[in-house]
């Protein structure tokens, strides 16, 4: 039986997830197959030749997408996000980690069976940094991917590590058997900055600030924003982030000085977001309160990122920088989501 070349997301019903299958779906070029612990939305489920409910640590499952389909293309986005990632350290290193390895081992096979490198795009985190004081990161401008790399968070120590694992599958597989097994896995993995959309607010993590204080605003909702006025962290639009991880899936093997790359776009501070969601918003209620230790997760991620090595080898460019991200995308789009 022949089965089917396909592009394979996990975690497909998270906030990636959603705009991703969006632009896969209008590529066409290859049908697109889901995982998640949830149904697939209504809105994008029709545009998905299959989904399969479930978790990424089922074994049995993944044999099953193994046994029926050959993937060419793997966009692994589940995860636990940083603050839910504190409550359940355990359970996030289950997800993250153990996780991660199975969809490895899953891309490794995969390669085995049909001679080609599966392309493993996996999202890592400006939480993978850990700077080590308010003056460092002050001075530190923008951090570059080898700088700084003692995250503080569980989730920030799965993504550190998961981006070095993705490295071994990809350059170092099994070094010592006769045979060379590795680049069956073509592992590539983009430091995300925090993701702002337009269609869906994200839970669970510790950029979601920005996100919330936007939606909340425009439905006429108040909003305690939980980290200081001036707590800096870099942002980047929804269609940008995935432009860039459809950009680096379709960069040419050779042109790639890296496994990890970080991206950015604009770097603003709580009380510069705040006030352009007023501008917007005239009615916003947006105050803020304060949480000490969410504060301090922020406070050890970088005020922006050096993303020269991602413009150099596949050519990101992000569209929206922090003006039109608002003018352009956010406040159009958000205002229609919730005029209903
Ligand atoms: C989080 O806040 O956990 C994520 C991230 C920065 O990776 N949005």
């Amino acid at each position: 039986m022949l089965r089917t070349p396909v592009v394979f997301l996990t975690g497909a019903s998270g906030e990636i997830g959603h705009t991703l299958i969006e632009r896969l779906s209008e590529d066409g070029s290859r049908p697109v197959i889901t995982l998640d612990l949830k149904p697939l939305d209504p809105s994008i489920a029709p545009r998905v030749a299959r989904h399969f409910t479930g978790s990424i640590l089922e074994p049995q499952l993944l044999e099953r997408i193994l046994s029926e389909f050959e993937v060419d293309q793997v966009f692994h986005l589940a995860a636990l996000l940083s603050t839910r990632s504190e409550f359940t350290p355990v359970t996030a290193h289950q997800v993250n980690v153990e996780g991660t390895m199975a969809m490895l081992e899953f891309a490794q096979k995969q390669g085995e069976s049909h001679g080609r490198p599966v392309v493993f795009l996996y999202p890592s985190s400006i939480a993978a940094y850990g700077m080590p004081g308010l003056d460092v990161k002050a001075k530190a401008g923008k951090v570059k991917e080898d700088d700084f790399t003692n995250p503080t968070t569980m989730y920030g120590c799965n993504k550190l590590y998961c981006e070095q694992l993705g490295r071994y599958y990809a350059r170092h597989y099994k070094q010592l058997a006769p045979e060379t097994l590795s680049g069956k896995v073509d592992f590539r993995s983009i430091r995300f900055p925090g993701l702002i959309s337009a269609f869906t607010v994200p839970s669970g993590g510790t950029s979601d600030f920005a996100p919330e204080m936007i939606h909340a605003a425009a439905q006429g909702k108040p909003y305690a924003c939980f980290v200081r006025p001036d707590a800096r962290i870099p942002f980047m639009a929804m269609p940008d982030a995935v432009d860039a991880l459809l950009q680096l899936a379709a960069a040419p093997r050779e042109k790639l000085t890296r496994t990890t790359y970080n991206i950015g776009a604009f770097a603003p501070s709580a009380a510069e977001i705040q006030a352009i969601v007023e501008k917007a918003f005239p009615g916003a209620e947006i105050t803020t309160k304060v949480d000490a230790k969410r504060q301090g997760i922020v406070d050890s991620w970088p005020a922006d990122v050096d993303d020269s090595a991602a413009r150099k080898d596949w050519g990101l460019s992000p569209r929206y920088d922090l003006d039109r991200a608002f003018q352009e995308y956010l406040i159009p789009n958000i205002r229609k989501a919730y005029q209903g």
